[in-house]
């Protein structure tokens, strides 16, 4: 194992390592030794997924990783490392495209997911209706090349394909000629307001937003919901596109105390071509136990 250890080294995993030791898992690693679990580990440092073992360590998920040994939950680690493969994340819906579309109308968003989060390059492949339709090879942007010339409810068919150092994965997409939507969702507020107390728990509900479309046709009326994430850098918050329900994601008593968390959240409709409203939401932090009246200004 000393070659292990080295990397172990190699990849500053030395305080980690100490915590190991801090919380008596050295037990808990000769079990992973026993049960040769030792190539799980070298992929745990090949896909950098180190970040989210100190997140375990930090959370005391310890007991947790005990029970996945004794019960021989290695299957599902396992899919956990798959997961972090590059891979093609599942869009919020099919794309669509509005009839009559000239050239360079955005039409959809391909997102592919890599592990070491390397840059990943995207492209078309020169098959079925490619000419219709051009990638930006770095954000995974499909705009119109041509006039689309098919009618409502017929498809164009391409495949995107996403290459990171050598590893390629394609992705068949079927785009569908749509009416031109012609109304944006719009908030019913323009900030959402509502508070949490430090010490509250993950996965609770914060708030939920709600914006409205007045487009007659169902899929230009679809409303899809989705954090400013430069707004909440340390991913504190997360928010179900569909429901635009805000739950807390991490712990609010590892970050630096602030008085208000001030995020932003964007309404996308489901139409081509795709129209938005923004909103805020301040997050009142409260920090004693004894809850405060507060006044709340409605907008
Ligand atoms: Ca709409």
């Amino acid at each position: 194992m000393v070659e292990l250890w080295r990397n172990i080294v190699d990849y500053r995993m030395v305080e980690l390592w100490w915590n190991m030791v801090e919380y008596r898992m050295v037990e808990w690693w000769w079990n992973m030794v026993e049960y040769r679990m030792v190539e799980l580990w070298w992929n745990m440092v090949e896909y950098k997924i180190v970040e989210l073992w100190q997140n375990m360590v930090e959370y005391r998920m310890v007991e947790l990783w005990r029970d996945m040994v004794e019960y021989r939950m290695v299957e599902l680690w396992q899919n956990i490392v798959e997961y972090r493969k590059l891979a093609f994340r599942n869009p919020l819906h099919d794309p669509r495209v509005y009839e009559g579309a000239p050239p360079g109308i955005h039409v959809h968003t391909v997102h592919a997911y890599d592990p070491g989060r390397k840059s990943v390059m995207y492209n078309l492949l020169d098959v079925r209706d490619h000419t219709y339709f051009s990638m930006d090879s770095s954000s995974g942007n499909i705009s119109t090349a041509k006039t689309i010339d098919k009618k409502v409810g017929d498809t164009y068919e391409i495949i995107a394909v996403a290459i990171s150092q050598g590893e390629t994965k394609l992705r068949q997409l079927q785009i569908t000629v749509t009416d031109f939507n012609i109304h944006p969702p719009v908030f019913e507020h323009d900030v959402y307001r509502g508070e949490l107390h430090v010490r509250s728990k993950v996965g609770v509900t914060v708030l939920r937003v709600r914006a409205l479309d007045d487009d007659p046709v169902p899929y230009n009326a679809e409303v899809y919901y989705k954090l400013d994430e430069p707004k909440d850098p340390r991913g504190r918050f997360s928010m179900d596109p569909n429901t635009g329900v805000l739950t807390l994601a991490r712990s609010l008593e590892m970050s630096p105390s602030e008085p208000i968390v001030e995020l932003g959240v964007t309404a996308v409709d489901g139409g081509s071509p795709k129209r938005s409203d923004y909103a805020r939401i301040e997050v009142l932090i409260k920090t004693i136990s004894v809850s405060i009246r507060l006044q709340i200004v409605r907008y």
